[in-house]
Parts: C-alpha cells; sequence; structure tokens
C-alpha cells in the first residue's frame, strides 16, 4: 500500500512574488534529489560499497550517527515516488545514479540488476511524462576506487569516463541530460581539504590535485559521450555563492575575489577559458595542481549547460567570512542566509563572466527548515514556501537582465541524508517520517505544484494563441 499523500491542490495561493515575472514557454521546472540521500539498499542486489557508506561508519563524523543504510527506501518505493513528482506537475526530475551500484568496484563488471533499477526509474519517468535529468557523480564513489587513491589518483579519471560511457549507453538515448559531477568544490574541499565529508582526508595539496582531477575526467567523460550522439544535453553542476566585500575598502574587496575565485572562477574558468585562475594559483603556491600537458584543453570542451546549485551568499572581509548571526537576515537550519538577491547577482555575473555558458540551469535551490507535522497532519512550511517564491522571483529577475535560463530545480523533493548533518536537517518539499516511511507534502509542495501548473497553463495558453 502506498505511504505517500499525492499532492492535491494547495489551499493556499501559490507562490506570489514568482507568478508576478514571466518564464519562457521552454523553461523547465523541477524537483532533485542524489541516490545515496534517499535510495538505501546500500548493500542490495549486488550493489559495492561507497566511500559514505565507509566514511558514515566512523565514529563523530554524522552529526546523529546515521548513515544512508535505508535512508527513504527511495530503491524499493521508485515508483511512489515517482507518482508524487507527477502530482506536483513539474516538468523534470533530477537524479544521480549511483556509481557502486551500477559497477560495485568501480571498473570491470557491470551490476546488471543495479542498471536495470535505473533503467525502471527512467522509463517510469518517461512514462509519466518526466523529463529524466541524470547526473553520474553525486559524491558516492566505489570505495574500490578510494582503496587506490579515489579522486586524488589520476587514473581514477579513466575510471570515470568508462562508467560514463556505460551509462550513456544504456541510457542516454532516454534521458534529457547527463551531467558528470554534482559540486566538484564540495568533493574537493570537504571531503579532501577539510575532511568533513567522504573520504575524510585533511590535506590542501591533494584537494587541489582531486579538483584538478575532477575537471578532467568532466571533459574527457563529455568527449567519450559526445562520440555517442546521444540527444542528452551534456554538461556540469556546479555550486556556487556571490562574495560580497563587507566593506569598499581594498583589503575585504580582495578578499571577496580570492574567495570568489576558490569557489566559481576555479571551476568556470578551466571549463570556460581553459586555464586556472592566476590569483588562486599564486595563493594555492606548492599546493598548485600538477596538471599534464594538454589536460586543459581537454577540460574546455563545449558542454550545452552548467547547472548552478544556489542556496545563499558569502560576505567576506579581509578576516574572513563575516559570521552570517549578525547580517539580521533569516538564516535557515542550516544556519544559512536567506538572500534571494544573491542569486540574481550571481546569474548576472555569470552572464557577463563567461559568454560561452549558453544555458544555465538553477539544478539545486531550496532551505532546510525545522518542519513539524501539525495536529492536523500537515506541515506549514511557511518559512520554506517564502524561499521558494522569493529565489523564483529572483531567476525571473535574471531572466529580465537577459540571462539565458533553462530551468529550476527544487532542493529537494523528498526530506533525506543531508550528508554530514544526518537526518536532523531537513530539505523537502515533502516530509518523510523515517520511522514509517510515510511521505507528506508540506504546504510548499502544494504552493510549488500551483505555481507550476499555473505556469503550465500559461504555457498551453500562449501556443493556442
Ligand atoms: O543536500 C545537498 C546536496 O546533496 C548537494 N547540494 C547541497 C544540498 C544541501 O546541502
Amino acid at each position: 500500500m502506498s505511504s505517500s499523500t499525492p499532492v492535491s491542490s494547495a489551499a493556499s495561493s501559490a507562490l506570489p512574488t514568482a507568478a508576478a515575472k514571466d518564464f519562457p514557454a521552454d523553461f523547465v521546472w523541477g524537483v532533485a534529489t542524489s541516490a545515496f540521500q534517499i535510495e538505501g539498499a546500500h548493500d542490495a542486489d549486488g550493489k559495492g560499497p561507497s566511500i559514505w557508506d565507509t566514511f558514515c561508519r566512523q565514529p563523530g563524523v554524522i552529526a546523529d550517527a546515521s548513515n544512508g543504510d535505508v535512508a527513504c527506501e527511495h530503491y524499493q518505493r521508485w515508483e511512489e515516488d515517482l507518482d508524487l513528482i507527477k502530482s506536483l506537475g513539474v516538468d523534470a526530475y533530477r537524479f544521480s545514479v549511483s556509481w557502486p551500484r551500477v559497477q560495485p568496484t568501480g571498473q570491470g563488471d557491470w551490476n546488471e540488476a543495479g542498471l536495470a533499477f535505473y533503467e525502471k526509474l527512467v522509463d517510469g519517468m518517461l512514462a509519466r511524462g518526466l523529463k529524466p535529468y541524470l547526473t553520474l557523480n553525486h559524491w558516492d564513489l566505489p570505495q574500490a576506487l578510494q582503496d587506490i587513491g579515489g579522486w586524488g589518483n589520476r587514473v581514477t579519471t579513466e575510471r570515470f569516463v568508462e562508467y560514463a560511457v556505460g551509462i550513456a549507453k544504456r541510457l542516454g538515448g532516454k534521458v534529457a541530460s547527463i551531467a558528470t559531477h554534482n559540486e566538484p568544490w564540495v568533493v574537493a574541499q570537504l571531503g579532501h581539504e577539510s575532511g568533513v565529508f567522504a573520504p575524510g582526508i585533511k590535506d590542501r595539496r591533494i584537494a587541489a590535485q582531486v579538483s584538478h582531477h575532477l575537471l578532467l575526467s568532466h571533459g574527457l567523460a563529455i568527449t567519450a559521450m559526445r562520440a555517442l550522439k546521444l540527444k542528452a544535453s551534456l554538461g556540469i553542476v556546479l555550486n556556487m555563492a556571490p562574495m560580497y566585500p563587507a566593506t569598499d575598502s581594498d583589503a575585504d574587496r580582495t578578499a571577496a575575489r580570492l574567495e570568489d575565485g576558490k569557489l566559481r572562477r576555479w571551476y568556470m574558468d578551466p571549463l570556460f577559458e581553459g586555464r586556472y585562475p592566476q590569483d588562486v594559483l599564486d595563493y594555492l603556491g606548492h599546493d598548485a595542481p600538477y596538471v599534464e600537458a594538454g589536460d586543459m584543453a581537454k577540460i574546455q570542451v563545449p558542454i550545452d549547460f552548467v547547472g548552478i546549485n544556489y542556496y545563499s551568499r558569502g560576505m567576506i572581509s579581509a578576516n574572513g567570512p563575516v559570521d552570517n548571526k549578525t547580517s539580521g537576515l533569516e538564516l535557515t537550519d542550516m544556519g544559512w542566509e536567506v538572500y534571494p538577491q544573491g542569486l540574481t547577482d550571481l546569474l548576472v555575473s555569470i552572464k557577463r563572466d563567461y559568454p560561452g555558458a549558453k544555458r544555465l540551469y538553477v539544478t539545486e535551490n531550496g532551505g532546510a527548515f525545522p518542519d513539524p507535522v501539525g495536529a492536523d497532519g500537515r506541515v506549514h512550511d511557511a518559512d520554506r514556501t517564502r524561499y521558494l517564491d522569493t529565489h523564483i522571483a529572483a531567476v525571473g529577475d535574471a531572466l529580465a537582465q537577459g540571462v539565458p535560463m533553462g530551468g529550476y530545480m527544487v532542493w529537494s523533493l523528498l526530506d533525506n541524508f543531508e550528508w554530514a548533518s544526518g537526518y536532523a536537517k531537513r530539505f523537502g518539499i515533502v516530509h518523510v517520517d523515517y520511522a514509517t516511511q510515510r511521505r507528506t507534502p508540506k504546504d510548499s509542495a502544494l504552493a510549488y505544484k500551483d505555481f507550476v501548473v499555473q505556469q503550465v497553463s500559461q504555457r498551453r495558453t500562449a501556443r493556442q494563441g
């Protein structure tokens, strides 16, 4: 029996600020998740362990000492979850493939049961009229590859190309889009410099090398997948935040510029200009990555889109990031400032700085807020609804300034495993009761649905007119 409530129409009005903006008829509305955060079934049907399976077993690294073993049981409940997505009225579902589910050791033999799962999932989307947006690497590297150095070992770039081509051959004729990596900055920085994410390495030199290997593997995989002449569009997803100087002083401006360099230009410059930014290379000094002749050209291959994951801004002084609590802005449960203007500023800056980036999507945007289920059995998440309203409106403002936006996806469809924060932080527009796995659409889901339905009906009317 299904344990989710399908999304009916919102009693509340839709998203009023967003509804006042203009979105083009082909704009894609979606919701997003990732494999490790929702699937569970960590060792089912031949799946191999990922670095996150291993990492979660280290004491003290996950806030609530949890792991991804069960998560949202999406591996078992995928049909019900696709029905839920369909009932939201959206065009697209962004999901990721777990590499160790389809290739347990990250090389050689494929796991047919794992491939069949994603094939069913994609066919299920198509049967429901949903466009599949696939991400290849949302952080769950096969542990067997970590055992030989993981992303710090150049060999992993070759393994990634094999994986990408295998998935592209199997699913590339059905999916609308394939992104190579999700947020390579997180993998490099949080996984290898601060070590708060898997694989838990704390070494700036390795982190820089990892970022280079991620970019190189991206370029190599794009070239290899391009040769297959897929109908899917090909790109990458980056996390970004505009970095504002705390004051107009030269010192603060230089510090903000460097932070922007480390987060945004370090990835965008190689992708679109074929070089690393000099100020960041200078900052890294001896820790700068080893780059073989020809690597930068391999990275700078044409892509169809850049996905941008936006949550908040950075406010930077010469002494480091300014404490979020001092700004007076609303903070999410992650302690991140709610700052929709930052999304417009960021998107406009990308259009200005990277004219080669022809198509942009917001591939993640949303907020964690503590949402208890009310006595009426509903989740009245007015904070999240407001967050979505103002951020979608911010995308509308970017469109009005000529930014080539292709779509917007809410992070996340479901409450899920929020990495080092465990299950304590809830990003979903659908509440998950982890004891029963019951899914309850929050008010934000109802409002998003109403908004999207309105957009789609305007689209139809425009076509008929
Ligand atoms: O949950 C993550 C997601 O996996 C990647 N982007 C940021 C989200 C919220 O932290």
